[in-house]
C-alpha cells in the first residue's frame, strides 16, 4: 500500500457510502475519508460518492468549507472520481435546486428526465421517473492517444436518478457543431427517447452517473481500473481545435450506440426475515403471508425456516439477481433501534453484495427501551450507513395516506412534510423510499343490483374489476367483481382504502418505488396478479416491482409481457432451488425480453 497514490473519500452523510468503502476494501485498496480542507491537500486520488440531492450536496460542501478546496483540487491535475452527484456537481449548476451553483468545472446543466415520452413502454406515453436499473453505455468516441477507456461498452451499471445531463443540451443549440460537451462525453446511455451523458472523463476528471460499487463485478472491475491506473494515465487534454470533429464523431455514431441496451428489467430476490421459536433470525416464507407449517398437536407449527439471511442473500448475488431485498416481517413487535438485528444482517450482507439492497419493516417513530425516540428518518439513516440504499414502508404509508385523504376531505393541505415517507425523501431524496403495498381481492356479491354502490370507500369511488378485467383475468374470475383493499401488519388488519388511493397517495408524499404484493397470490406459484399489477401501474409514474405468486420462468415472461413494470420479485421459487435465477433470466432474454445477463 506504502507506494499507492494516497486515496480519499468525500462523504457528506447523504445515504449509503459504505458499499463504496466496501468495494474499495474488497478490491484490496485502504482509504481515508476527508475531514478537513487539509485532507484534500494531502489526497493523491479523490472519490466523491454524492448521494440524494444537487442542492443538498453542494451546501453540505459548503457548510464544511469543502467547496472551495474541492475546485483546487480538481484544478490541481489530480484524479478524481465522481460518482452521481458527485458527476452532477460538476456541471454549472442543475434545475434540481436552481439557485444553487455547482461546481463549474464541466459546461451546461442538469435537468429533469421527461416522463412524457413516445417511446415509453405500455403505450401510455408516460415513463417512470426516477430512473432505476441496469443499463447499457455506449462509448462516445475514440481515444485519439490510444488511451484505455475505463467503461466497457458491453457491460450494464446500475443506475437510479430523477435528473440528468444531456449532450444535447439546449445551452449548446448555438454552436451545435461544435459543442464544449465533447470533450468529456466519455460514454451515453439511452432512456426512452432520451439520450444522456453516463460518464464523463477529460484529464484527471472522471464521473459516472451510475454507481459502480452497486454494479456487481462490471462496477468492481470499473473501480479496479481507475484506482490501479497512475496519475500520467488519469491524465490527457483535448486540443480545442478537436472539439468540433468529436462533435461531428458523437452525432455519427448515433445509430450505432441505439442498438445498444437501454434499461433492463430487474429481477429482485426477497428474503422475509423474523426471529423463529428458537430466537434463530432465519428467512421464512408463508403463504398468503402465514408464515408456519400445518399445526402440530400442540396448535402451532414452527416457523418456517428457509435459511440465512446473509447466505441466502450472497447466493442470489452470485446468481445474478438485479437487488435484494430484506423485509423484516415481524416489525410489528416494536423492535428497538438499538439492537435491531436487521441492521447487523444489512452490514454483513453489504460486505460481499453489491447490487442495491432495500430493507423493509418497521421504518416508523420507535422508542427505545430507555424511553429514547427515534424517528422514521433516524431509523432509516440507520439502515442507510448500514449499507442498504433503500429503506421499504409498509403499515406507516397506510396510516400517512389515510390522515392525508382525510385532510384533504376536510379542506386543509394534504401534505404535513412530518409524515416517513415525506422527511425521508427530503434528507435522502425520493429513489430511497420504496413503499410496500399488501393488498387482498375483496369480492363483490353482483347478483345484488345494487351492488356498485355497496363498495365500501370512505373517501372516493375504489375501483372495481369484473366483467371489464384485462385479457390476463383467469377463466374462473370471469364475470366476478372485485376490489383491492389495503392491509397492515403483514396482512392481519384490513383498512378502509383502495390500493390506487394508496399508490397514486404515497407517490404524492414522495415515495420513488411501490412494491406491490398480493396477499391473495403470496406463495401460490399460481402467477402475478396482472389485473392488480396493470391496474397499479397505470395508476402512478414511479417505477413498480410486481411481486408475489411466481411459480415459473413463464409467469415473468408474462408478466413483462402484459405490464409495463420496471421490476419482477420472487421469493418462495427462488429459497427452494424450484426456479433458479439464472433460469429466469435465461428465459426472458430468450423472450427477447431485456435483462442484465450478468454472471459470476
Ligand atoms: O409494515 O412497514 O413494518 O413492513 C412490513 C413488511 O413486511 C411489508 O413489506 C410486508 O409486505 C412484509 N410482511 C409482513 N408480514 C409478512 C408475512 O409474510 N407474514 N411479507 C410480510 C410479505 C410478501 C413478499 C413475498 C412475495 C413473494 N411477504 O415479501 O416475498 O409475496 O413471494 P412468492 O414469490 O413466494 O410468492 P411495515
Amino acid at each position: 500500500q506504502a507506494d499507492r497514490p494516497k486515496l480519499y473519500l468525500l462523504d457528506y452523510g447523504a445515504g449509503n457510502v459504505r458499499s463504496l468503502a466496501n468495494s474499495i476494501h474488497k478490491l484490496g485498496y485502504d482509504f481515508e475519508w476527508v475531514k478537513d480542507a487539509s485532507d484534500l491537500e494531502k489526497a493523491e486520488k479523490l472519490l466523491f460518492p454524492g448521494v440524494g440531492a444537487f442542492g443538498h450536496a453542494m451546501t453540505s460542501l459548503k457548510d464544511t468549507n469543502l467547496l472551495e478546496p474541492l475546485r483546487q483540487y480538481i484544478r490541481s491535475g489530480k484524479p478524481y472520481f465522481g460518482i452521481c452527484i458527485g458527476m452532477q456537481a460538476l456541471f454549472e449548476a442543475s434545475d434540481e435546486s436552481p439557485d444553487i451553483a455547482g461546481l463549474g468545472i464541466v459546461p451546461g446543466k442538469i435537468s429533469k428526465f421527461n416522463p412524457h415520452d413516445p417511446k415509453a413502454e405500455g403505450g401510455t406515453g408516460l415513463k417512470s421517473v426516477p430512473h432505476m436499473g441496469w443499463s447499457g453505455v455506449s462509448r462516445a468516441w475514440e481515444d485519439p492517444e490510444g488511451r484505455k477507456s475505463l467503461v466497457l461498452d458491453d457491460e450494464v451499471f446500475y443506475f437510479v436518478h430523477s435528473f440528468r445531463a444531456l449532450f444535447r443540451d439546449s445551452t449548446f443549440t448555438e454552436s451545435p457543431e461544435s459543442n464544449p460537451l465533447a470533450p468529456y462525453v466519455h460514454t451515453l446511455s439511452r432512456y426512452g427517447s432520451e439520450e444522456f451523458i453516463s460518464t464523463i472523463r477529460l484529464g484527471n476528471v472522471f464521473g459516472t452517473q451510475f454507481h459502480p460499487e452497486k454494479s456487481g463485478p462490471a462496477g468492481l472491475d470499473l473501480l479496479r481500473r481507475w484506482l490501479e491506473a497512475s496519475a500520467e494515465e488519469l491524465s490527457g487534454s483535448v486540443d480545442p481545435a478537436d472539439v468540433s470533429k468529436l462533435t461531428k464523431w458523437i452525432y455519427e455514431q448515433d445509430s450505432q450506440r441505439r442498438k445498444r441496451r437501454g434499461l433492463t428489467k430487474r429481477i429482485v430476490a426477497c428474503l422475509d426475515v423474523r426471529s423463529n421459536d428458537q430466537g434463530d433470525l432465519v428467512v421464512t416464507k408463508g403463504d398468503q403471508y402465514d408464515v408456519r407449517e400445518k399445526a402440530d398437536d400442540e396448535g402451532k407449527g414452527d416457523v418456517r425456516n428457509l435459511g440465512k439471511p446473509v447466505d441466502l442473500s450472497r447466493r442470489y448475488y452470485h446468481e445474478s439477481a438485479d437487488e435484494i431485498c430484506f423485509l423484516n416481517i415481524t416489525s410489528f413487535r416494536n423492535s428497538a433501534l438499538q439492537d435491531q438485528p436487521m441492521l447487523k444482517v444489512v452490514e454483513s450482507a453489504a460486505e460481499t453484495v453489491f447490487v442495491p439492497l432495500t430493507v423493509g419493516g418497521g421504518i416508523k417513530d420507535t422508542a427505545d427501551p430507555d424511553g429514547t425516540v427515534h424517528s422514521a428518518l433516524e431509523v432509516a439513516g440507520a439502515y442507510f450507513r448500514a449499507g442498504a440504499d433503500k429503506v421499504s414502508i409498509g403499515s406507516e404509508a397506510v396510516i400517512a395516506v389515510e390522515e392525508m385523504l382525510e385532510r384533504e376531505a376536510r379542506g386543509e393541505k394534504g401534505m404535513t412534510g412530518k409524515t416517513g415517507i415525506e422527511m425521508i425523501a427530503q434528507g435522502y431524496g425520493s429513489q430511497a423510499v420504496v413503499v410496500s403495498i399488501d393488498p387482498k381481492r375483496v369480492y363483490l356479491d353482483t347478483s345484488d343490483p345494487d351492488w356498485q354502490a355497496k363498495v365500501p370507500t370512505r373517501h372516493l369511488p375504489c375501483v372495481v374489476l369484473g366483467d371489464h378485467a384485462t385479457s390476463s383475468t383467469r377463466e374462473e374470475e370471469r364475470g366476478k367483481a372485485w376490489w383491492y383493499q389495503c392491509t397492515i401488519r403483514g396482512g392481519r388488519e384490513v383498512r378502509d382504502i383502495d390500493v390506487i388511493q394508496l399508490a397514486q397517495g404515497v407517490e404524492k408524499l414522495g415515495a420513488g418505488e411501490i412494491l406491490l404484493n398480493s396477499v391473495d397470490r403470496d406463495g401460490s406459484g399460481k402467477g402475478f396478479d396482472l389485473d392488480l399489477i396493470n391496474l397499479v401501474k397505470k395508476s402512478v409514474s414511479i417505477p413498480v416491482v410486481a411481486s408475489s405468486g411466481a411459480g415459473k420462468v413463464e409467469h415473468f415472461s408474462e408478466l413483462f409481457r402484459e405490464t409495463g413494470v420496471e421490476a419482477g420479485l420472487a421469493a418462495g421459487i427462488f429459497h427452494r432451488r424450484e426456479v433458479p435465477l439464472d433460469d429466469v433470466k435465461a428465459h426472458l432474454k430468450k423472450e427477447n425480453v431485456p435483462v442484465s445477463g450478468r454472471s459470476h
